[in-house]
């Protein structure tokens, strides 16, 4: 039986690569995101390498009424989620507490703590019907460990690990495995232009270190998700060899 994994934030990034890695495997896929274009493209170009279906759900993890609509929208086969990867997420800023825009904090927190609760409502209801499924959230090293002037971003992603830890509690007596990814600093995705807002030079933060890439996070997504049904991955922790921490990265080149 062909299974069905659906992938948050899958139109850059993390979320690309891994709507790859289950592509190139066999899996369906349901991705999502808010730029209709790049999950077409993202699709379109699976499509003609790989055999699978491939459904695009656009909307944004901030509105609760959208992400209803979309998920309530799945019919037949689309409805059975085997995996869920909870990965669309952002950080925007890279200031002190009093100097920070407080746009940026609400953004961080409704879509980093609010988006992946409200998918994670509207999927796991039909997973606990089944006692099957896998949901597996995207954390980040900056859920593990405080860094100066990052102190929204990285308590959105505190709030993403005990949610995990407290998903796992709620649901493993249903048989459904809850595992997580807390990646260091992550190349190829868009994360460090969108928290600088589009500045390239404030983005430029990969250039004199190699940090993991999003095929890297990517193939550790799809090792927790390809364990036998009795092994749960619970948490993987993971950085490039050039970073020890959230505040120890040796930039001395590549
Ligand atoms: P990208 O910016 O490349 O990807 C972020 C994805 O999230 C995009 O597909 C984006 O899609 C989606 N997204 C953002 N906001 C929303 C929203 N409101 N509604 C729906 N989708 C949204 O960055 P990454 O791949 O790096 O980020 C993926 C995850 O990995 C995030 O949770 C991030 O916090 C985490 N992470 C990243 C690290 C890094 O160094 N890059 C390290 C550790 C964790 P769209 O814009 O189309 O809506
Ligand atoms: C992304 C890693 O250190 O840039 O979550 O915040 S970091």
């Amino acid at each position: 039986m062909v299974k069905t994994v659906l992938i948050t934030g899958a139109s850059s990034g993390i979320g690309k690569a891994t709507a790859s890695i289950f592509a190139k495997n066999g899996y369906n896929l349901i991705i999502t995101g808010r730029r209709e274009d790049k999950l077409e493209e993202v699709k379109s170009k699976l499509k003609k390498k790989y055999a699978v279906k491939i459904k695009t759900l656009v909307f944004d993890v901030r509105k609760l009424p959208a992400v209803k609509k979309a998920i309530q929208s799945l019919e037949g086969e689309w409805s059975k989620i085997d995996i869920l990867v909870n990965n669309a997420g952002l950080a925007m800023g890279l200031d002190p507490i009093h100097k920070g825009n407080i746009m940026h904090w609400e953004t961080m927190i409704d879509t980093n703590v609010k988006g992946l609760l409200y998918i994670t409502r509207l999927v796991a209801p039909k997973m606990v019907e089944r006692k099957d499924g896998h949901i597996i959230n995207i954390c980040s090293t900056a859920g593990k460990d405080i860094y100066p002037n990052g102190a929204v971003y990285c308590a959105s992603k505190s709030a993403v690990d005990m949610l995990t830890k407290g998903m796992r509690l709620d649901f493993y007596k249903f048989g459904i495995k809850v595992s997580q990814v807390a990646p260091g600093m992550v190349e190829e995705t868009e994360f460090a232009i969108t928290r600088f807002e589009g500045d390239e030079k404030k983005a430029n933060i990969y250039s004199d270190f190699k940090p993991l890439s999003s095929k890297d996070v990517s193939e550790t997504i799809f090792y927790i998700a390809t364990r036998p049904k009795h092994v749960n991955i619970q948490d993987v922790l993971m950085m490039s060899v050039q970073q020890a921490g959230s505040n120890f990265v040796d930039r001395s080149g590549r």
